[in-house]
């Protein structure tokens, strides 16, 4: 009797501890289960963003002036014939003529309108989903354009983080506009910006906007990919292709090279980066090399305390990654899918020249390679 009295005497204490425990966990602010909003929006300052092509990144503040805002975005739909790899051409679908789509940056509590067209060039329905919208299928259901039409709606953006948004016209088509280019990457900040693993706010002196692409294309008897006059006409080829599941090109920013060589991307030592990466339709995992991950927050968001230290971070289909490194040494970086005949073989991959002073403290040569002794 005794030892069960115990037992349930511990039981009831331990029920106490979790119940004051959760108090002091939540205090005064309503978790994230439990948060209510009020009013449209309507009536609060607007303004216009500039987007622009990938790696690049419209202007923003990384702490929110002014408090919240309707950010208005233009996407278009354009479908375009583009090499992805020597030989290697698709009819891509996109927004805004690039694959990926523009990085949009709003902060938590603004609101996104969208204004999505669709030119009468074009031959096929859109519209887009935001992961970081709540209802009607992320807008999925209320942005269907055809050819010469237009729509605008507005999502108010409750959650911090980076959040992948894409066509998604329906049935197949949902998949088939996705890998043939039509996905993109919001990044929602926090008001107050972002926060280390102490809680400190922590600024970054740029960004770049990396994102992974498995493209299927149809082959021929030959091995070659085919060629097409019109989407339209690829359509039935590009289906049984994408069933294969297995992609033809893996490629950073759309097309093999785009971030390589010429395309290089450039930093300095002491600078601070945001890698914001993301894979619309498969898994994958992200790598520095000669780098870390300083702060990664996981899952791309920002509400998370970020993890510390980290060598590679996983991306699953249908997200969107943050990373932040300083770097710390001079010279050449490769930031790729550490799947690494995804990385080399196809073109997952992108180069950094980091310009500064080297730092012996860090890694020093001792002896050049030369004969054994
Ligand atoms: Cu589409």
């Amino acid at each position: 009797m005794k030892n069960k009295f115990g037992l349930l005497k511990s039981v009831s204490l331990l029920g106490l501890i979790v119940i004051l425990g959760s108090c002091n966990i939540t205090g005064n602010k309503s978790g994230v289960i439990d948060k209510t909003y009020s009013g449209d929006g309507d009536g609060l300052p607007r303004v216009q963003e500039e987007l622009v092509a990938p790696p690049g990144i419209p202007k923003f503040d990384q702490v929110e002036k002014g408090g919240p805002k309707i950010i208005e975005v233009t996407l278009t739909a354009e479908e375009k014939k583009m090499e992805v790899a020597p030989g290697d051409s698709i009819w891509a679908m996109t927004f805004n003529g690039s694959v990926p789509a523009p990085l949009i940056v709003a902060h938590e509590g603004d609101f996104v309108e969208l204004t999505l067209k669709n030119p009468a060039s074009n031959t096929q329905g859109h519209n887009i989903d935001f992961h970081a919208s709540t209802g009607k299928m992320g807008g999925g259901d209320i942005s269907h354009v055809q050819p010469g039409q237009q729509v605008t709606f507005r999502f108010r953006t409750t959650r911090a983080g980076a959040f992948v948004y894409h066509c998604a016209p329906g049935g197949l088509m949902t998949p088939m506009h996705v890998v043939s280019g039509m996905n993109g990457v919001i990044l929602v900040l926090p008001k107050n910006g972002l926060t280390d693993e102490n809680g400190n706010s922590v600024k970054f002196d740029t960004a770049f906007y990396i994102v992974q692409q498995e493209y299927y294309l149809p082959k021929g008897p030959d091995g070659k990919t085919l060629d097409f006059k019109t989407p339209a006409e690829s359509l039935n080829a590009m289906q049984a292709s994408m069933e294969k599941l297995i992609p033809t090109n893996i490629v950073f920013n759309g097309y093999k090279g785009s971030l390589t060589g010429k395309n290089a991307l450039n930093a300095k030592v002491g600078q601070k980066v945001l890698f914001i990466s993301a894979d619309a339709n498969s898994d994958t995992r992200m790598h520095l090399i000669g780098g870390h991950a300083d702060l990664y927050w996981p899952l791309g968001k920002f509400h998370n305390k970020p993890l510390v230290d980290l060598e590679t971070w996983n991306i699953p289909a249908g997200s969107a990654a943050a990373a932040l490194y300083r770097f710390r040494e001079p010279g050449d970086y490769v930031y790729l899918d550490h799947n690494l005949i995804d990385a080399i073989a196809y073109g997952a991959m992108a180069q950094i020249k980091v310009s500064g002073k080297w730092d012996n403290s860090l890694m020093k040569v001792i002896s050049k390679p030369g004969p054994i002794k």
